[in-house]
C-alpha cells in the first residue's frame, strides 16, 4: 500500500510513522508512506499558501495553486487510488470505508487548514471526502493519521501472528469483552476467577457474555446488525431482563450467566437430601422449564426442617446473614445482595452464602413463603 500525504505540516505525521506498528510496517516495505510538503509548491513570492476569503469572514484559506501543482507533481503518470480530502464535510470514517479504503492499491489524502481548501482545488483533485468524526479540529492531519493506521492494520502482514485484525469488535459486531494480564490479583483488585481455570468453554461463554453486556449498556444499536447465534439471543434475553430488574431494584450485585447457570444444581444438592434428589429431579427437574418449579421441592416434601407461610419468614431472619444470594429462576440471574431489598416480583430464592439456609417465594398467592435449613447444618 502508497499513501501520499500532501499536508503543510509534515512534521506533524512523522513520530507517528515511526513508531510501533506503522514504524515497522514501514521499515519493512508493507506500507509507503509519503509526505509532501505543499509549500514546497508554492509559486508566492513569500511562499505563502492561504490568503484571505472572497466575501470576508474570519480565517484564512489554502489556495488552490499550491495544493493542485504539489499533487500534480507527486502523481506524473496520472493517480489511479483514492485522493481523500479530510474533512469535517465527509462522510464519517468507519470500519466498512476503512475496508474498502484497504483494498486500494495507492491512496491519497490531502489535510486541509485554517478555514479550510480553496473548493477549486477540492473541484479538480479530490475524489471522496472524509471526516474522522464531528468535532473541531485545527487541521486534516489526525484524519490522516487515523486513516493510515486504521487502513494500514489491515494490509497483509502489518500486524504480527499474535496481533490478529479478526475477532474484534468490528467483526464480531459486538464491544470486547473486559481483558486481564498478570498478576491474578492487583493491589486487591482480583482477575474474574473463570479466566484462571483453564476451562475454554467457560471462559468462551464468560466472554460472550461480558461482550453482550456491554454492548447493550453501552452500544445497543450494534445488536441489530451483529450476528448472533441462539444461545447469544438467550444470554442477551437474560441479560436485558437483568437489567429491568437491576433498575427496578437498588442494591443487587450480579453473578455472571455461568455462576447462575450452575446455581439450580448447587443449590439442589446442598438443600435436598441425597435420598429424596431422584424423585424431586424428576418432579422438579424435568426438562427445560424446571427453573420455575424450584419451590415444589419444598411443597412436595423433600427438604427436611420445613417451614411455610410466616414461620418461614421467621425462620429465615433468625440468625440473618449478609450478603446472602438471590435467585430468579424465571430469568434465570443470580445475584449477591447486601442489606434490605424490595424482592423482585415473581418466583424468587434467597439463599445464605454457604447454602446453609433457604427461602422461596413462590410468586403464587396462598403459596410459600418457603424456608428451609441444608442437611449440612
Ligand atoms: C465545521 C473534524 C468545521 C474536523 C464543523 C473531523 C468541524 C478532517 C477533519 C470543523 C476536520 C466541524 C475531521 C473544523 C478538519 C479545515 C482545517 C477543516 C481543519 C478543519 C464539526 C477545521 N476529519 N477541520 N474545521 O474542524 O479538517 O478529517
Amino acid at each position: 500500500m502508497r499513501i501520499k500525504v500532501f499536508t503543510l505540516f509534515p512534521e506533524m505525521l512523522r513520530p507517528m510513522l515511526g513508531a510501533s506498528i506503522l514504524g515497522r510496517a514501514i521499515a519493512a516495505g508493507l506500507l509507503q508512506v509519503e509526505l509532501i510538503d505543499i509549500r514546497d509548491y508554492t509559486l508566492d513570492k513569500h511562499r505563502s499558501t492561504d490568503d484571505y476569503p472572497f466575501g470576508g469572514g474570519a480565517g484564512m484559506v489554502m489556495a488552490a495553486q499550491p495544493v493542485i501543482d504539489a499533487i500534480a507533481a507527486n502523481t506524473p503518470e496520472g493517480f489511479h487510488g483514492r485522493r481523500v480530502y479530510l474533512s469535517p464535510r465527509g462522510r464519517t470514517l468507519n470500519q466498512k470505508i476503512v475496508e474498502e479504503l484497504a483494498r486500494e492499491d495507492e491512496l491519497m489524502l490531502l489535510c486541509g487548514h485554517y478555514e479550510g481548501v480553496d473548493q477549486r482545488a477540492l473541484d479538480s483533485v479530490i475524489d471522496e471526502e472524509l471526516s474522522i468524526g464531528d468535532y473541531v479540529l485545527t487541521g486534516g492531519e489526525l484524519g490522516a493519521l487515523v486513516v493510515i493506521d486504521s487502513v494500514a492494520r489491515l494490509v497483509p502482514g502489518v500486524l504480527g501472528s499474535d496481533e490478529s485484525s479478526e475477532d474484534e469488535s468490528f467483526t464480531t459486531g459486538l464491544l470486547e469483552y473486559p481483558q486481564y494480564t498478570r498478576p491474578a490479583d492487583f493491589r486487591g483488585m482480583q482477575v474474574p476467577e473463570v479466566l484462571l481455570g483453564g476451562n475454554h468453554a467457560d471462559i468462551t461463554a464468560w466472554r460472550r457474555e461480558q461482550s453482550l453486556d456491554l454492548t447493550l449498556k453501552r452500544r445497543p444499536e450494534l445488536l441489530e446488525t451483529a450476528p448472533l447465534t441462539d444461545a447469544d439471543r438467550d444470554m442477551l434475553a437474560r441479560l436485558r431482563r437483568a437489567r429491568e430488574v437491576e433498575a427496578a431494584t437498588p442494591g443487587l450485585e450480579r453473578l455472571d450467566l455461568l455462576a447462575a447457570d450452575r446455581f439450580p444444581r448447587a443449590w439442589f444438592c446442598a438443600f435436598v437430601p441425597e435420598a429424596n434428589r431422584k424423585a424431586a429431579k424428576k418432579q422438579c427437574f424435568s426438562g427445560r422449564r424446571h427453573v420455575g418449579y424450584l419451590w415444589q421441592a419444598f411443597s412436595m416434601g423433600f427438604m427436611p426442617d420445613f417451614a411455610e407461610g410466616e414461620d418461614a419468614r421467621t425462620a429465615w431472619q433468625e440468625g440473618f446473614a449478609e450478603p446472602y444470594l438471590l435467585y430468579l429462576p424465571g430469568a434465570r440471574l443470580l445475584y449477591r445482595v447486601r442489606g434490605q431489598i424490595e424482592l423482585p416480583e415473581g418466583c424468587c430464592l434467597l439463599a445464605d452464602a454457604a447454602l446453609t439456609r433457604t427461602l422461596v417465594h413462590t410468586g403464587r398467592p396462598g403459596k410459600g413463603p418457603y424456608f428451609a435449613r441444608s442437611g449440612k447444618v
